[in-house]
Parts: C-alpha cells; sequence; structure tokens
C-alpha cells in the first residue's frame, strides 16, 4: 500500500502532492514501483494535528480518487474517519475504506457495511490532538487486539464478509515507543486473530528513535527494514511511502527466506 496524502501538513511529506496533477503522477509511480493498493488522505493525523472541515477533506480527496479511479488499474482506498467523505469516496471508485478511529462512530460501521469495499480497522488510544501526551496500557497488545476483535465482530454483525476486514494495531496513535515495539513483537499474535494485518510504520518516530533520533529524510532504510521483518511476521498489507525499495527487499525475502516461503 502506497501513501498518497494531498495534505499540506503531512509528517513527511506535507504539500508535495497538494494538486490532483501532482497526486495522480504520484500515485502512477507509486503503482510502477510496485503498490497494490493506493492510500489516499486529505487530513493529517500527526501527533497534534488540526481537524480538518469536511468541506475541505472532501475538496481535496475526491476529485483525486475519481480520477486514479479512471486512470489506473489499482485499489483505492481513502484514509479518512468521516462517514461523509468514506461515502463519497466509494462513489468516486475506492475500493477500500481505511480509519485511524477504527470504525467508532456508528455512521462509519452503516457507511461501511453498505459500501462493499474492504475496510481497514486501526487502533488508536485518544485522537492525533492529544494522542501522544500519556498513552497508557496494562497489556498493550491484549487491548489493541480486543478492541480490533470487537470492531471486527461489529462489522461481521452487519453483514460485512471477513474476507473485506483488515486490522492494524496503529503504530505510533497514542503509544509510546515501547508500545509500538511490544505491538511490533505481538504481530504473530494480533495476526492469529485471523484477518489480514496491515503495518504502517513508514517513517515514524519509532524508526527514528530506534535510530538515534533520525530526521526524517534519512529513516528509508530503517523504514524498509521494519517492513521486511512485519511481512515475515506475518502482515499482510504494508503501508509506506518508498514503495519501491520495500518491494525490492520483499522479493529479496520472498525468494530467500525459507520461513517466508513456508520452507520450499
Ligand atoms: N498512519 C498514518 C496515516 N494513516 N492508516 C493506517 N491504517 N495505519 C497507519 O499506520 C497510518 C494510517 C500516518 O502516516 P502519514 O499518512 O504518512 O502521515 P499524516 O497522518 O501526517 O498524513
Amino acid at each position: 500500500m502506497g501513501v498518497l496524502n494531498v495534505t499540506p501538513d503531512s509528517f513527511s511529506d506535507g504539500g508535495c502532492f497538494a494538486t490532483r496533477e501532482s497526486a495522480v503522477a504520484r500515485a502512477r509511480k507509486l503503482v510502477a514501483d510496485g503498490a497494490a493498493i493506493i492510500d489516499v488522505g486529505g487530513e493529517s493525523t500527526r501527533p497534534g494535528a488540526e481537524p480538518v472541515t469536511l468541506e475541505a477533506e472532501l475538496e481535496r480527496v475526491i476529485p483525486v480518487i475519481a480520477a486514479l479511479h479512471e486512470e489506473l488499474d489499482v485499489l483505492v482506498s481513502v484514509d479518512t474517519s468521516k462517514p461523509e467523505v468514506m461515502r463519497a469516496a466509494v462513489g468516486a471508485g475506492a475500493g477500500m475504506i481505511n480509519d485511524v478511529n477504527g470504525l467508532r462512530a456508528p455512521e462509519a460501521i452503516d457507511v461501511a457495511a453498505a459500501s462493499g469495499a474492504a475496510v481497514c480497522v486501526m487502533h488508536m488510544q485518544g485522537t492525533p490532538r492529544s494522542m501522544q501526551r500519556q498513552p497508557q496500557y496494562r497489556d498493550v497488545v491484549a487491548e489493541v487486539g480486543a478492541f480490533l476483535s470487537a470492531q471486527a465482530e461489529l462489522l461481521r454483525a452487519r453483514g460485512v464478509a471477513p474476507e473485506r476486514i483488515v486490522l492494524d494495531p496503529g503504530f505510533g496513535f497514542g503509544k509510546t515507543l515501547e508500545h509500538n515495539m511490544a505491538l511490533f513483537r505481538g504481530l504473530p499474535a494480533l495476526v492469529a486473530l485471523g484477518y489480514p494485518v496491515l503495518v504502517g510504520v513508514s517513517r515514524k518516530s519509532m524508526i527514528g528513535s530506534l535510530l538515534g533520533d533520525r530526521p526524517i529524510p534519512d529513516r528509508r532504510i530503517g523504514s524498509v527494514a521494519a517492513a521486511m521483518l512485519a511481512a515475515r511476521a506475518g502482515a499482510r498489507v504494508l503501508r509506506v511511502h518508498d514503495v519501491r525499495e520495500t518491494a525490492d527487499a520483499l522479493a529479496i525475502l520472498a525468494a530467500l527466506d525459507e520461513q517466508a516461503t513456508g520452507g520450499a
């Protein structure tokens, strides 16, 4: 899954793809580099980010989603927590709804259930504005797993087929470095819940911290290494900014890793 932020303020690439033309060109490159899904977001969720109005978010993402749907043979995902944006995005051709709020708004469940789209349920403690102030868990893997299972059950009770559901522990969303590391090591337990797992650690502060406070432009290799380890732990979708580098790493993993190829 390649990240396409059509925002002025995303943490690593804000303002780079804010016009429709630059966004479509970026998506074309991500697909050429090996992305199977393009995740289009119009609201930054970086820690401390200010919410965006419905009108602004619609204006940013809908024309881009419609253009991608028309021009590219790729699954388009909409990264939003607003039910109205989900509905409009699906109408414009999105085949996946990616909600960092984990479908907690009852109307989001309604829209997702009616849409026929795939749904990514992500865990977040708090809201982007406040989430990094003092995240707390007794057992982060168990608590995140329980939330994701409960939301998946809600979706299934509304008729969403299990193969349409993807779970994501939400790295960096209301988690300290220790929480993120525990979750990463706990990925096999989340995979065991029985749904495809999505991992998004690309360029995030977790990678920067593990490399000794590395600035964002220098987190690429660390991000690729983490994506590769996530795949090895059973993650099925990797949400990344650097698609080409990640695809190369996964090709090597698939060719040379006994565990990844089932010993073949
Ligand atoms: N991370 C970000 C945004 N959306 N969605 C899912 N499912 N999982 C994630 O880990 C995830 C996500 C944050 O990254 P980015 O989009 O690059 O930054 P910003 O929120 O500043 O636009």
